[in-house]
């Protein structure tokens, strides 16, 4: 009896030992297949092809209004893990729009957002326009797929100056930001020329605690800032940085000037106006020459003098203009709108 009680002792530890670790095995395999573990995974550990897969397009009626996206998503992370840094631009003659569209099969009516998380800001990306379709092209190529790396909720928005009396870059810009806002409640803003395209993802299309400049350099000033307060060709503001300079002047027709006004009245404002650094905030600007219809306008000096007195009642507050289409291809919503005339 006491041989068999010590060996029986010992089958008995074996049996609960086997047991303990069939649960743990069993409790493993549970927690493996389960939503919980995917989703604790870090964005970083997924790799960049399947996050692709993973992205759709919304509509204007989209996930957050019909709750198609399952819910909740985490947001995404600061940093992007698809960044690629400096970029290889192409600017094919033969590229159609065709050619952009079939590349871009997620974006729907201009529009994008990341389906795997949350993203940070919803940017509206506005385009003053008036016969540069090549520019506008090769601007979409890039444009669509640096936003998406980006990971950001996003809608391109062309405003077309219908008619053919001098352009007003600035006018258009106010249009698309109170036109922009009947579709969604952007967070951020970005007024952007057609011909510039952004040389590096690490150039953020996202919006600061103060207005940002995103053009340090471009190819055709060597790279340089082409003088010290500069603030045009690509420049981001929050909705309520741009609402509380009252937009762009109404009253610059022509070129020069209405990039110097947003300066002063962001000055005004004791904002501060930021700029990345000068080795990722590169832009290569496609080669044109200055467009008629749209001369040196002789004015700019005179009103940028009046601007401290004016720009309360000159600006989004005073905006006018008539739209005379809206249409929503696959890449961009195309605003086309009568701006009227320059006052004299
Ligand atoms: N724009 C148009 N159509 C026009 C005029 C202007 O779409 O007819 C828009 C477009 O978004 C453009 C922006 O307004 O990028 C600014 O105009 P711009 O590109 O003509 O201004 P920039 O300062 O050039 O680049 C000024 C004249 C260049 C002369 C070059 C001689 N060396
Ligand atoms: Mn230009």
């Amino acid at each position: 009896m006491g041989v068999c009680s010590s060996a029986c002792k010992m089958l008995r530890r074996g049996k609960y030992f086997f047991l303990l670790l069939l649960c743990l095995s069993v409790l493993a395999w549970i927690a493996m297949f389960s939503g919980d573990f995917v989703k604790s995974l870090p964005v970083s550990s997924v790799t960049t092809q399947a996050l692709a897969m993973r992205d759709t397009a919304h509509s204007w009626t989209s996930a957050k209004d019909n709750m198609i996206t399952p819910t909740p998503i985490q947001a995404c992370p600061q940093k992007s893990p698809l960044l690629q840094g400096a970029l290889k631009l192409n600017f094919e003659p033969t590229l159609t729009l065709k050619d952009v569209e079939g590349e871009n099969k997620r974006v729907a009516e201009g529009q994008f957002e990341p389906s795997y998380c949350t993203a940070r800001q919803s940017v509206a990306i506005l385009i003053p326009h008036r016969s540069r379709e090549r520019h506008l092209l090769y601007l979409l190529h890039h444009l669509h797929p640096f936003l998406q790396r980006q990971q950001l909720h996003y809608a391109v928005y062309v405003i077309q100056q219908a008619g053919d009396v001098t352009f007003n870059r600035a006018k258009l810009l106010n249009v698309g930001y109170l036109e922009a806002l009947k579709d969604y409640n952007w967070d951020c803003f970005i007024f952007h020329d057609v011909d510039l395209v952004p040389e590096n993802d690490h150039n953020l299309y996202i919006c600061d605690t103060q207005p940002k400049h995103l053009v340090v350099g471009r190819n055709s000033t060597g790279y340089k800032l082409r003088y010290k307060g500069y603030f045009g060709g690509v420049t981001a503001m929050s909705r309520e940085q741009f609402h509380q300079v009252n937009g762009f002047s109404n009253a610059y027709w022509g070129w020069g000037g209405e990039d110097d006004d947003l300066c002063k009245r962001v000055e005004l404002q004791k904002m501060k106006i930021v700029r990345p650094p000068a080795g990722i905030a590169r832009y290569t600007m496609v080669f044109h020459k200055r467009d008629s219809g749209n001369e040196i306008n002789k004015d700019s000096m005179k009103l940028l003098g009046r601007t401290p007195v004016v720009w309360k009642k000159d600006g989004l507050n005073s905006c006018s203009y008539k739209t005379l289409s809206v249409e929503r291809p696959p890449l961009y919503v195309n605003l086309t709108v009568d701006i009227g005339k320059p006052q004299s």
